[in-house]
């Protein structure tokens, strides 16, 4: 009902209309009221004209309008806000998206460029020298350009310091036992269950006769694609792969590079390699690089053994794998990679960036 919010302004006082006395066209008429407009009002018997000027409440209307002027703007304000507030989310999500994406561009490059510097050491190694030596090689702080505020370490392993998996079965599916007796002193020196070699060949071979219990269940019947596929062959855990993996490939023809293998790999070469013998080994190739693969001969107690080892050794390698990371702050850009030397350059057999 509008028309209570309306009061007249008589001479003192201000009266509500429904109330409102019917004297008052004669008494105040226009005369008392501060007028906004003119309007016709009843009085409580409904049945009396009155003329004058009224107003309107300021009480009443001014509560009004300023309460809902007063939610209006909490509205639009908080309305505001959450516009700027989402705004400048969406900014800086979206810069920081992009700041992120370009830095890691850079990085991806710089990774890259640690790949080609890989190759180019190794292959200006194999046109120069007749040997590959050591079996690592780390690198770290690299610049590849300028303005790179950031670093490149590379890390270059000769995969033929290490045991091939894939040889203890010939392509014909029958198992060499030179290679499966090497795999088994390896797994001996690293005090694992020598029934890994059984299961490792059943994984490869192609027929499904069992060598040891449930070694056939699952088995994929082909050669390793990756050192990681171990993880699926039944009886090789978690802490296995991890003594194991090191020390093992599926690149190369089996052969074992004597200035790249490690301790376990080279007791691996025969029943008469110990340790001690190892050890002496890798002391003299520190001092003096294998040349040639009868070099072996003039390491003290390889003499004899030395023989029995040719056409199984080698002194270089053919087949490197390249980890290189490229880091800037937080952000980081690893390439793993496998490059097989090939004339004055390398092909890439496997190749992964994350
Ligand atoms: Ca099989």
């Amino acid at each position: 009902m509008r028309r209570k919010e309306y009061e007249i302004n008589t001479n003192s006082q201000k009266v509500p209309i429904l109330s409102f006395p019917q004297s008052f066209e004669r008494e105040s008429g226009s005369k008392y009221c501060e007028a906004i407009s003119p309007i016709r009002a009843f009085g409580d018997d409904n049945n009396l004209l009155l003329k004058g000027r009224v107003w309107l409440s300021p009480t009443a209307a001014l509560h009004d309008s300023k309460g809902i002027a007063l939610v209006l703007t909490l509205m639009v304000t908080a309305l505001i806000t959450a516009l700027v507030v989402e705004f400048s989310y969406g900014v800086y999500v979206n810069t920081s998206a992009l700041y992120n994406w370009q830095a890691l561009q850079k990085l991806s490059i710089a990774a890259g460029t640690g790949v080609r510097v890989a190759v180019l050491g190794i292959t200006i190694n194999d046109s120069r020298n007749s040997y590959t030596y050591p079996g690592v090689i780390l690198k770290e702080g690299l610049k590849p350009f300028d303005d790179f505020e950031g670093s490149v370490s590379l890390r270059v392993e000769d995969e033929a310091g290490k045991l091939n998996i894939n040889t203890i079965i010939y392509p014909n599916g029958m198992l060499n036992e030179e290679a499966y007796n090497a795999f088994i002193r390896l797994l001996k020196f690293l005090e694992l269950d020598t029934s890994i070699a059984d299961r490792v060949a059943d994984w490869i071979d192609k027929d499904s006769e069992q060598r040891r219990t449930n070694s056939e269940e699952w088995t994929k019947n082909g050669p390793f694609e990756s050192v990681d596929e171990l993880l699926l062959v039944k009886g090789i855990s978690r802490a296995d792969y991890d003594k194991l993996a090191p020390y093992v490939t599926i690149y190369g023809d089996g052969r074992i590079n004597i200035n790249a293998a490690q301790i376990p790999v080279l007791v691996s070469l025969a029943d008469a390699v110990d340790k001690n013998l190892a050890e002496r080994l890798v002391k003299y190739r520190e001092l003096s690089p294998f040349n040639t693969s009868s070099d072996i001969l003039k390491v003290a107690g390889f003499e004899m053994i030395g023989t029995s080892l040719m056409g199984r050794v080698v002194v270089k390698g053919k087949v490197f794998s390249v980890r290189s990371i490229a880091e800037s702050g937080s952000l980081k850009r690893i390439i793993d990679c496998v490059l097989q030397v090939a004339g004055s350059g390398a092909t890439i057999k496997y190749w992964i960036e994350t």
